[in-house]
This record gives C-alpha cells, structure tokens and sequence, in this order.
C-alpha cells in the first residue's frame, strides 16, 4: 500500500493544553508521527495539490484566520500558543470583531487546541498528505495511507477544535466528488465522534457519515454523535451514529462497524474514506474503550472485504508506544 506523509507536518507542536481545569503537556506530540514512519517503513512526500482543494471545504476568512492568529497573537505582547479563553454561544448576534482573543472563540469551540506559528504549515501539509492519497486512490491503488498528523475529525467547516484545524477527511471526501466521484462514505472509527465531519456534511447526500465512537454521554466531544443525529434536508439520512460504552471490547465494536458499513453498502459509495483512531487501544491514555492490538487486522479485513476503493486518514491514538503496531496491524488488513 503507498503511504504518504511530509516531514513538514512535525513542526506543529504546541507545549499544553486545558485538562480537567489545569495545563498539562499536549497529547497529539509530533512523536505520534515519528512512530508510525518508522513502523510503517517510511512514506512518500505528497505532490502540493494547493489550496484550492481545501478551500472547497473550509471558507478562506478561517484558513485566513489559522495562519494569522500567532502574530495577532504576539503584537498583542504574549508569549506561548494561541489559546481561546471565550466563546460565542449559538444564535448571539453576528459581530465582527478583530480583537485576537474575539476571533480565537469564533473560531474554536474548544480551549485544548493551541494554535503555534508552525500550525498552518503542518496542517496544510497534512491536508496535502490526505490529497495525495486520495488522487493514488482515484488513479487506481485499491488503498493507500494518509499519516496525517494535526488530525481531522474534530474540524470542522469555520472552527478548530479537539486537536484538529483542517478536517482531513474531508477534504479528501471533497476531492474525489470534484474528481467526478459521485457518492463518497466516510467510516469514522476514532474513539471519539467526528463531530466537524458530522457537520460539514450535515446537510448533503451524496457524502455519508457513519461513525463508530465513546458515548457522547460520556465522552468528549459531548454536544454531537449521538444516535438520534441522522442529518437533515438532503442529508437527512446520510448520517449514521453508533455510539458505545466505556470498557467495548473488539465483540460489540466489530458488530457497530458491520452496521456502520451494511449502512454504507445501501448507500452503494464508489470510494469510502477511513477516519482511523488508534485511541481505542485498551492502553490509551486519554480514552476508555479496550481494543487489543491483534483486533485492528480484524477490523481492517472487515472493511478491506467491502471492496471499495478506500482513502485511510489517521485521526488520534495517544499511546505512542503502541502507535506503530497499531496502525501497521491495522494497514495490514488491506
Ligand atoms: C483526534 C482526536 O482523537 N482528538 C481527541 C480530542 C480529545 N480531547 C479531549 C480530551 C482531552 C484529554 N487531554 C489529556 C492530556 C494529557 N496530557
Ligand atoms: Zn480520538
């Protein structure tokens, strides 16, 4: 399988985040990267398919926005990473305000993803990774892997959030519709809910959503993912969520995933994007689901099985000792 990812997509690394009320290191470290390249044996360095590919999911004032905000961020005299402290509530009035700490809550909807001056460079080269694969895919590999590191899933169309700036997933989704894909489905099976993804294509049908994921009850990012949410207007129906409990083992977390993709089928996609977390390995230390590493080949078969052509974006998994051996037994299903 070709796997793709730039050295450039290090340079992202904020020093904290907000935790439980307190500053403590941040968990999506460059090293997470650094661990699956190795494993994996290395990555080509993605062609730059521009900007225009990612302006067709995120508006130009937001991206506009991630790359300004450290210097507003600095004339305004403070050291460290951009971090929002105050956030607009759904419906209050419009404003334009230009003041930094304004624009850090329009445009976040949570305080545990720094934005650095290194930020907009990695995520950009993280989107291009997810456009590379994406175009090996269109050209006829059955698979290929996009290391994407910031990840996606938690971004969405105007706002960063939850580690994620640019929503890889689907920008790659995007793409392939441009290209002259008719129905794209994502597979989320990240710990968490993919709540930006959720979003950006709330209201579409020819993009079906299905995500495994923690219980929104529960678990971050808790105003989204749970099982009542279908979409709406011509995505009414497009949207799938299967949320489950904290200790899912790979027994209930395989039937969820044959759910998510007999929904799929139905919906007949012609290229399927994984949205792939290695945070629910029963290790990781910031989630509570209890995947073993031998379950991703299994899970990966499920999918391979499908026989679509399949994009795989790398989203979280916080254990970077494990990393490795999770994504390569993962990959290895393909
Ligand atoms: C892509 C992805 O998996 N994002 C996960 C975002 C989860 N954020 C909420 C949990 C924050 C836990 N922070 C722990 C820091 C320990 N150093
Ligand atoms: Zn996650």
């Amino acid at each position: 399988m070709r796997h793709f990812f730039s050295p450039r997509q290090l340079a992202h690394a904020p020093a904290i985040e907000l935790h439980n009320g307190a500053f403590v290191p941040y968990a999506e470290v460059p090293a997470r990267a650094e661990t699956i390249l190795r494993a994996i044996g290395g990555a080509e360095e993605p062609a730059d398919h521009g900007l225009a590919a990612i302006e067709a999911v995120h508006p130009a004032a937001y991206l506009s926005f991630l790359r300004d905000a450290p210097a507003m961020w600095r004339s305004e005299g403070r050291s460290g990473d951009a971090i929002p402290y105050v956030f607009p509530v759904v419906g209050r009035r419009p404003l334009r305000l230009d003041r930094i700490d304004a624009l850090l809550g329009q445009y976040a909807y949570d305080a545990t993803t720094p934005i650095t001056p290194d930020t907009w460079n990695a995520a950009y080269w993280g989107a291009q990774t997810a456009l590379a694969a994406t175009h090996a895919v269109l050209d006829g590999e059955p698979a290929a892997f996009a290391l994407c590191r910031p990840p996606g899933h938690h971004a969405g169309a105007d706002y960063c959030g939850g580690y994620c700036h640019l929503n890889v997933a689907a920008i790659a989704a995007q793409a392939a519709r441009d290209a002259g894909i008719a129905r794209v489905a994502i597979l989320d099976i990240d710990y968490h809910h993919g709540n930006g993804t959720q979003d950006i294509f709330w209201e579409r049908g020819d993009v079906f959503y299905a995500s495994v994921h923690a219980d929104p009850a529960t678990d971050y990012p808790f105003y989204w993912g749970h099982a009542d949410e279908v979409g709406v207007g011509d995505g009414e129906g497009a949207t799938l969520n299967l949320p489950l409990p904290h200790g899912t083992t790979l027994d209930p977390f395989r039937r969820a995933q044959a759910e998510a993709l007999d929904a799929i089928a139905r919906f007949a996609p012609d290229l399927l994007v994984v949205s792939f977390g290695a945070d629910t390995w029963e290790g990781d230390p910031i989630s509570h689901f209890a995947l073993r590493t031998a379950d991703y080949a299994v899970l990966a078969r499920g999918i391979a099985a499908r026989g679509w052509p399949t994009v795989i974006v790398m989203e979280g998994g916080y254990a970077v000792d494990a990393l490795g051996d999770n994504v390569v037994g993962f990959l290895s299903g393909f």
